[in-house]
């Protein structure tokens, strides 16, 4: 069996954008395309690597390698603190892409990714197009490379994105007798959760290559690595992997929307709704604890004909302020050509707390943006309290429409 022969039961991919942080850069300034950038703390600090480009890698440098061993590595090199919202905002925009394709995607970091394309190819085609349609998609909207494994399993996609990066797309075999021999003569470090403690007790037990740890009888890989483990580990020397995707079950967005009894024309009206819309979206994103890193207006005629209007924060927010601002922004850009049934507004593209909290130690103002969140915090505490009506947040007017 293999892809393109019989349908194989199923099918996951592997995406892995390629030097993530570093493409980012010389995508975003021409001037570093084809040097060797490292994105991290300077050479002359204390901190380590983020991640090196292709051309850094060359001198051997590294993700996690102390800066300043890099800087004697390649002091030519072009060193560049992180931009973590930038960052974010692609990971939305890539993870935008895979949706296209799945609903069963599961993020494991900011750059990469399992899909299960099982039921996706009906509409889409075997894995390996389902392959190289994102790759596509993220190439000529994105400018960005990724790398790709196409395998029966979760263990294996990954296997296979890792084998020909940067820019890979890699189809595993199908075929169980395939895989064994595939697998046979890759080092033990590929099967997933050998560090660095396993891996010499490996080598003590003379388990070097894949193919030792499917031939070695169970009680030795007991011995090396506990019950519990051994028999886990002899099924992905074996290529076997029964975990399925594991589901960010929380949404991607957060949006409130009124439907009004009679059709509204009046611009005053609707910015009120607006308004009221977008504090009860900022007071559920609070609570959520993710940041946004869009804002969509959506606007339904007494037609009935529906539309949406999107825009991304100039970096992921979950200031009210942010989001008054964008929301006002998208619907002063709209023309009330007829009536409006029912208007709404959503945040889009929620990221992770943590991850994103990063950010303030390279986009200034902290202050600032810690009051404003103090700001919010205080009136959510205060309505808890006492009820919502009892503080109303002064609104900040549109300003007027430019005449044109
Ligand atoms: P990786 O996918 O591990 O690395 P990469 O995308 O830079 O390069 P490639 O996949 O082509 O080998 O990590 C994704 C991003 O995560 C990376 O660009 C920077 C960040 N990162 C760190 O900040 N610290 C780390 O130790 C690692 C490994 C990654
Ligand atoms: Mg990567």
């Amino acid at each position: 069996m293999s892809e393109s022969g019989p349908s194989p039961a199923r099918v996951f991919l592997h995406v892995d954008m390629d030097a993530f942080y570093a493409s980012i850069e010389q995508r975003d300034h021409p001037e570093y395309r084809g040097k060797p950038v490292v994105v991290g703390a300077p050479p002359h600090q204390r901190g380590v690597v983020a991640t090196a480009s292709y051309e850094a890698r060359v001198f051997g440098i590294h993700s996690a390698m102390p800066s300043r061993e890099a800087g004697q590595r390649c002091p030519h090199a072009v060193f560049l603190p992180p931009d973590m919202p930038r960052y974010e905002m692609v990971s939305a925009q890539i993870f935008a892409i895979f949706d296209r394709y799945t609903p069963f995607v599961e993020g494991l970091s900011i750059d990469e990714a399992f899909l299960d394309v099982t039921g996706s190819r009906r509409l889409y085609g075997a894995g390996e197009e389902i392959g190289r349609r994102i790759k596509a998609d993220i190439r000529s909207e994105l400018a960005l490379t990724c790398s790709v494994g196409v395998a029966p399993n979760k263990f294996l996609a990954k296997l296979g994105s890792e084998y020909e990066k940067p820019d890979g797309l890699t189809v595993l075999p199908f075929d169980p007798q395939a895989i064994v021999a595939f697998l046979r003569p890759l080092p033990v470090t590929r099967l997933w959760g050998i560090g660095k403690v396993t891996r010499q007790a490996f080598d003590r037990a003379a388990l070097h290559t894949i193919g030792d740890v499917q031939d070695a009888p169970l009680p030795l890989l007991q011995s090396v690595v506990g019950p519990h483990s051994a028999a886990h580990l002899r099924a992905l020397a074996f290529g076997e992997d029964p975990r399925e995707i594991e589901l960010d079950i929380r949404e991607k967005t957060i949006s409130r929307e009124h439907t009004y009894l009679h059709d509204e024309r009046s611009r005053a009206v609707l910015d009120r709704t607006l308004f009221e819309l977008v504090e009860d979206v900022a007071r559920r994103l609070r609570a959520d604890g993710r940041l946004a890193t869009g804002g969509r207006l959506k606007i339904r005629w007494k037609d009935f004909e529906t539309f949406t209007r999107q825009r991304p924060f100039p970096r992921p927010t979950r200031i009210e302020e942010d989001l008054q601002t964008l929301a006002q922004a998208l619907f002063r850009d709209v023309a009330l050509e007829q009536p409006i049934r029912l208007i709404g507004f959503g945040v889009t593209g929620l990221t992770e707390h943590d991850r994103a909290r990063q950010l303030d130690l390279f986009d200034l103002p902290v202050e600032t943006r810690s009051k404003k969140e103090k700001l919010d915090q205080t009136v959510d505490q205060i309505r808890k309290k006492h009820g919502p009506a009892a503080i109303r947040r002064a609104r900040l007017l549109p300003p007027k429409k430019k005449k044109t």
